[in-house]
């Protein structure tokens, strides 16, 4: 069970559980974007007929070429999920010892550094950009400190420039979760450039999904060549020279890359869409604001997140997820309840840490759905029953 699963507590509003639910099937958030299906069968065919499924197949080596060059980055080693790609990126760097990180974050970036033998150091984030504080980074360095760890979160770019002096000045490594982050921009440029390397998820439910699969960037040829290996067994033509994994991308998940890389352009403009219309809908609701980042930069806008106001709305953020399930909108509360008050990172001694702007996003935040598989009319249903909701809430009180 993922500390996103960990139970809900009841509500009492019989009005939200009660009557007929608002969507008969389950809208979700991360539901995945898709091509269309009879170009996807088309492309499987020719992979079936060329029988020619992994190891660094035509559809793999293509897609890193594209994903490459739109990005404008040296290199991209496309892997099984960016799970892999962010423990493969820790093994190339050769870190050891302690990686700042935030707790803020889905457990997959924490899990990464403690596979690799890495004692994980949780740092709070910016109440603001919901990224890495660098000053609270400062603070946590010690003699055994060897990489910071940052997070692209919901695609919004972390501080790069002050974290990349930290990391020169102590002489850290530097690298990124760029897992929400594919096609955003920091400051014109393309998030897979900065750092050592980045780490992007094409998971199902990201903006852009290979089924399962990610990409390691980097513009070090030499830690792109050590990455190469590490995510084949660490072969070097036939000759085993590294301890490395099977982190290979399939054929048929390159091939679903490829073709949502073709159709980017359409889920981003339904991203986009949809973000304008909740942000409609939410403004005449007193305590929902819906978060917001630089408009300037090219972003996915893939997570619709919103920032509970209890006292203002009447009621938690986890009773208004619970009434949002009972309507078949099924809301995730990530990243509660921060990594450092999960095991085994809670018992290990994290949770005595105060991390005061974690813990109070994630007692606020909450995800609505959003992509292609949601339309204008769904939102403002969703709209409608928020209103309704904290109509209820706050002349119950
Ligand atoms: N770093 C960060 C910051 C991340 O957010 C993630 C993953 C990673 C690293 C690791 O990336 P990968 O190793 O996965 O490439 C989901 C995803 O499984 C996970 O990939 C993602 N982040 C995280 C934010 O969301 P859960 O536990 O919420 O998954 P689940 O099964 O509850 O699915 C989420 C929603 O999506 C559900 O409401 C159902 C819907 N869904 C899901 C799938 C798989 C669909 O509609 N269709 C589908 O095919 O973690």
């Amino acid at each position: 069970m993922s500390s996103q699963d960990a139970p809900l507590p009841p509500i009492g509003l019989p009005e939200a559980t009660g009557r007929s639910r608002l969507f008969a099937e389950p809208l979700h958030v991360g539901r995945p974007n898709l091509a269309d299906a009879n170009e996807l069968l088309n492309d499987f065919r020719v992979i079936l007929e060329r029988r020619w499924l992994t190891n660094n197949g035509p559809c793999v080596k293509e897609f890193e070429h594209q994903v490459a060059a739109h990005l404008g980055v040296r290199n991209c080693i496309a892997v099984s999920n960016a799970t892999i790609g962010l423990q493969i990126t820790i093994a190339a760097l050769g870190l050891s010892g302690e990686v700042i990180v935030p707790s803020f974050t889905f457990p997959a970036t924490v899990h990464a550094l403690a596979w690799q033998g890495i004692r994980p150091i949780f740092c709070d984030v910016d109440l603001s950009t919901h990224n890495l504080a660098p000053a609270s980074v400062e603070r946590l360095i010690g003699p055994q400190t060897t990489g910071i760890l940052g997070v692209h979160l919901w695609g919004n770019a972390c501080a790069i420039e002050p974290l990349t002096e930290i990391a020169r000045r102590h002489r850290l490594a530097l690298f990124f979760d760029a897992a929400h982050a594919f096609d955003c921009s920091h400051r014109g440029r393309m998030i897979g450039n900065f750092g050592s390397a980045e780490v992007f998820s094409f998971h199902a439910t990201k903006f852009l999904n290979t089924g399962e699969g990610g990409a390691v960037t980097t513009n070090d040829d030499e830690l792109a060549a050590k990455l190469r290996r590490l995510r084949n067994f660490g072969l070097e033509d036939d000759q085993v020279v590294d301890v490395g994994i099977n982190g290979k991308m399939n054929e048929f998940s390159a091939a679903m890359g490829l073709a949502s890389l073709r159709h980017r352009e359409l889920f981003i403009a339904r991203n986009h869409s949809n973000f304008a219309a909740y942000r409609d809908v939410l403004r005449s609701i007193p305590g929902l604001s819906l978060v917001e980042h630089p408009t300037t930069e090219r972003r996915n806008q893939q997570y619709i997140v919103v920032d509970v106001d209890r006292h203002q709305f009447g009621m938690s953020r986890d009773e208004l997820v619970t009434a949002l399930h009972a309507q078949n909108v099924i809301a995730k509360r990530y990243f509660f309840p921060g990594c450092h008050r999960v095991e085994p990172y809670k018992s290990a001694g994290a949770a005595s840490t105060p991390l005061t702007n974690t813990e109070a996003l994630c007692e606020r935040l909450f995800q609505l759905p959003t992509g292609t598989a949601v339309s204008r009319n769904d939102i403002e249903r969703i709209g409608e029953f928020l209103k309704t909701l904290t109509a209820r809430a706050r002349h119950a009180a």
